[in-house]
């Protein structure tokens, strides 16, 4: 079978063009609204629906049972100029209901009136029961062929380019919640292979808080709001998640890495994505690999400060969507790279004493290290956050050949799970006739009716075995690409309720992680653990907690006591494992590419125009996205627009900041307007505070800050040591840009504030 035929071939084209075009005209700022400009007065005559912008990309316009229908790609968009019933009757008012009389009463018989407000009343589906909020982005993956030895998926093979969608979501908030929140990261992929679809339903934490999905609903109810008062929102910081998660101890290694700076990503883009549980892998041969899968994006793993985490929260809530999106207009498409861990498939299922079905266990990098099998490229905005970011429905049973399953209990409740909810939240049955769930395979299902049926099924024999329809359609083998079940042993065995022995052990690996991060990131895992239980009410549960840390390490422990005013438990050293850490786990100690990374740079109307431009055009070449900050919105010059005013910047929205100016205090720099508008101004009134505040922020949450000459004058009044790694006094902005650019490729300084010894 071709790899690329029909409509696969059209979409990686497509997509292939799309990744070689030069969209984004150099220096353009993403978030434009539409993809042509409006006119101030309101227009007079009817047009045709604009087209999707260039960075968005419809699903393919494919038939419900995989066809290519060669129709164009906003087939499914509205269409005409004139506004219509849903019948396409076109309307010549939609401002007033039917009336007798201008007065009124109503008229019952206004058809109009009743299908626009019936329609409204029904707007809403359910949302998701965990990973309600999310962002998606359309791809593409090639494989690198690396993994044909040990899988016959044909997306796998070298070369192949297969289409693909990606959601990322937290995983307790509603889905009006903010982005920033402490939690988990879901990262599902759902490639459009020519063998059908497979869905990769992964987090960006590579162990999970339960061993078995029998206590899926128990975690979840623990994390979720409390059901009286329904607070706290997206938060794990009240009773009844730390009063779940000190009594099921099994959950001890997900919430060490969740209190980590991995649960508050700077990034999507900057997350690592785990399929979590071993997966089966199986080549032509019919030989069988036990695999960990493993997203590592090309930008690095680069995380918030929890400072950062919470303004951004009010601030800007939708901060990671935002930023996915903006860098996929900006023409940063987001990468990574898809590798595997390889275990030998034995009877037992373990790796040097791991057991490999226990989903609260990794397997450090250092044993088994990930081999890279093909690239992710993320390349296109939805066009319709509803139709496909909410309506996607993964699922980790949509598997292709060459992977298959094993029997880690917590994978054995989500092949169930994910199908039925899919029935409630999409209303039926036939939600894989959804435009951004068709496969892009053919599909002859027998599946029949139903709610929201797409497809118009010719013939009358939907059954097997039958004639009526010349035996059709008929079963595949292995040499036609059908899916076979690896024909795994069973052992002899008894029903139980009961767990394996191995999955008994809930502490070696906390402290495996707690023992490979660096002393600035051990900090930040004492300040959650500080700061969530110090948000919980009963005494009892604190108490309880630390006896869990004592079990992991006694300064973590002792810390975290010391933050909530307890006595620190007696340390439980007696069967505490001698670990070796591993390195990998930490998200110091590399280097990454500073692309897409955002540079706020400060400049006033005295500020020299030539050097701003020159700033910004060093910025661009360097990949960075550079916005301008000025006290307001008038362009600087003809051709130097401004992207953030003093009132509306804030530091959180930065990565790094160069300061062009010393801008006086603006018009609006009074505390009465704008509270941001502190005691700074006092002390030194020529400066606007709203800047002092904006370098201080980013001096403490350890962001390089550069300043040119006439710019110093603030390093005192934001309280900046103009001593401190990672800021630079510079009298050229090429000179700046360069220095922030090599600054950001650790993404942050730390070396600015020593964590003490630990
Ligand atoms: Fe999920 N999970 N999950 N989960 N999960 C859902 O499916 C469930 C688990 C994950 O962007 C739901 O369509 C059970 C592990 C992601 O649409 C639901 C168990 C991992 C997403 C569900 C788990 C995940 C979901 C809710 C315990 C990482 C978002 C809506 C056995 C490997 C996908 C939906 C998206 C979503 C059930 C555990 C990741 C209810 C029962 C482990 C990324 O079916």
């Amino acid at each position: 079978m071709d790899d690329r035929t029909g409509p696969v071939k059209k979409i990686v084209d497509a997509v292939a063009e799309t990744v070689h075009d030069d969209r984004q005209p150099s220096g353009r700022v993403p978030g434009a609204p539409g993809s042509r400009p409006p006119q101030v007065a309101e227009p007079t005559e009817p047009r045709a629906p604009l087209p999707p912008k260039p960075d968005q990309q419809a699903p393919l316009p494919l038939s419900p049972t995989g066809r290519d229908t060669g129709a164009p790609a906003d087939v499914r968009s509205q269409s005409g100029g004139y506004l219509t019933t849903a019948q396409g009757a076109r309307l010549p008012d939609s401002d007033h209901s039917l009336k007798a009389g201008p007065r009124g009463p109503v008229l019952l018989q206004d058809h109009h009136l009743r299908e626009k407000i019936t329609h409204f009343d029904h707007e809403r589906i359910p949302e998701r029961v965990v990973h309600a909020r999310g962002a998606a982005a359309h791809g593409v993956f090639r494989g690198y062929g690396t993994a044909s030895a040990v899988s016959k998926a044909a997306f796998l093979k070298e070369g192949v380019e297969t289409p693909l969608f990606v959601r990322f979501s937290t995983v307790l908030g509603s889905r009006g919640s903010a982005d920033t929140v402490r939690d988990t990261r879901g990262f599902a992929t759902k490639f459009y292979t020519t063998e059908g679809v497979f869905d990769l339903v992964g987090n960006n934490i590579p162990v999970f808080f339960i061993q078995d999905a029998i206590k899926f609903p128990d975690v979840i109810h623990a994390g979720k709001p409390h059901p009286d008062r329904e607070i706290p929102q997206a938060q794990s910081a009240h009773d009844t998640f730390w009063d779940f998660v000190s009594l099921h101890t099994e959950a001890t290694h997900h919430t060490i890495w969740n209190m980590s700076d991995r649960a508050i990503p700077r990034s999507f883009r900057m997350m690592e994505g785990f399929g979590i549980h071993t997966f089966r892998l199986v080549n032509a041969e019919g030989a069988a690999t036990l695999v960990k899968f493993h997203w590592k994006p090309k930008a690095g793993v680069h995380s918030l400060v929890w400072e950062e985490a919470q303004l951004i929260g009010g601030m800007d809530p939708d901060f990671h969507r935002r930023d996915l999106a903006d860098a996929i207009e900006a023409g940063n498409f987001p990468q990574w790279e898809l590798g595997i861990q390889a275990f030998p498939d034995t009877p037992e299922q373990m790796f040097q004493g791991i057991d490999l079905l226990d989903p609260t266990k990794i397997v450090p990098e250092e044993l088994a290290p990930v081999q890279p099998i093909g690239l992710l490229t993320l390349n296109a905005n939805p066009v319709n956050y509803f139709a496909e970011t909410e309506q996607v429905a993964f699922h980790p049973g949509h598997l292709v050949p060459g992977i298959d399953i094993t029997d880690d209990p917590l994978l054995a409740g989500r092949l169930f799970s994910y199908l039925d909810t899919q029935i409630t939240r999409l209303g039926g049955p036939n939600f894989a006739q959804i435009p951004i769930n068709r496969t892009h395979a053919p599909v002859n299902d027998m599946l029949r009716d139903g709610f929201h049926q797409d497809a118009v099924h010719s013939g009358v024999a939907p059954y097997k075995p039958n004639s009526l329809d010349g035996g059709c359609p008929f079963f595949a083998g292995p040499d036609d690409h059908a899916f076979v079940e690896f024909p795994t042993p069973v052992a002899a065995s008894a029903k139980v309720r009961a767990a394996p022995a191995s999955f008994a052990d809930h502490f070696s690996q906390p402290r495996l992680f707690w023992l490979s991060l660096s002393p600035v990131e051990r900090e930040h895992v004492i300040a959650a653990y500080t700061f969530e239980l110090s948000k919980v009410y009963e005494q009892a549960i604190k108490e309880r907690v630390l006896t869990v840390l004592a079990q992991i390490d006694d300064t973590l422990c002792q810390e975290v006591a010391a933050g909530l005013g307890l006595p620190a438990p007696q340390a439980a050293t007696t069967g505490r494992a001698d670990i070796a850490p591993s390195p990998a786990l930490s998200q110091l100690g590399q280097r990454w590419p500073a692309t897409g990374r955002v540079l706020g740079i400060v400049a006033d109307p005295g500020s020299d125009v030539g050097a701003v431009r020159g700033i910004r055009e060093a910025a661009l070449s360097a990949g960075l996205l550079p916005l301008v900050i000025a006290p307001t919105g008038a362009p600087l010059s003809d051709d130097l627009a401004v992207q953030r005013t003093f009132a509306a910047a804030r530091s959180v929205e930065f990565d790094a900041l160069l300061v062009a100016a010393a801008p006086a205090p603006g018009a609006d720099d009074r505390g009465v307007r704008d509270a941001k508008s502190g005691a700074v101004a006092a002390n030194r009134p020529t400066l606007d505070s709203r800047v002092a505040l904006l370098v201080n922020e980013a001096y403490r949450h350890a962001k390089p800050i550069a300043g040119l000459v006439d710019a110093r004058a603030l390093w005192a009044a934001a309280g900046v040591d103009p001593q401190a790694p990672g800021v630079f006094s510079e009298t050229d902005g090429a000179d700046a840009v360069a220095a922030l650019a090599e600054q950001l490729g650790t993404h942050r300084v730390w070396e600015r504030f020593p964590a003490t010894a630990r």
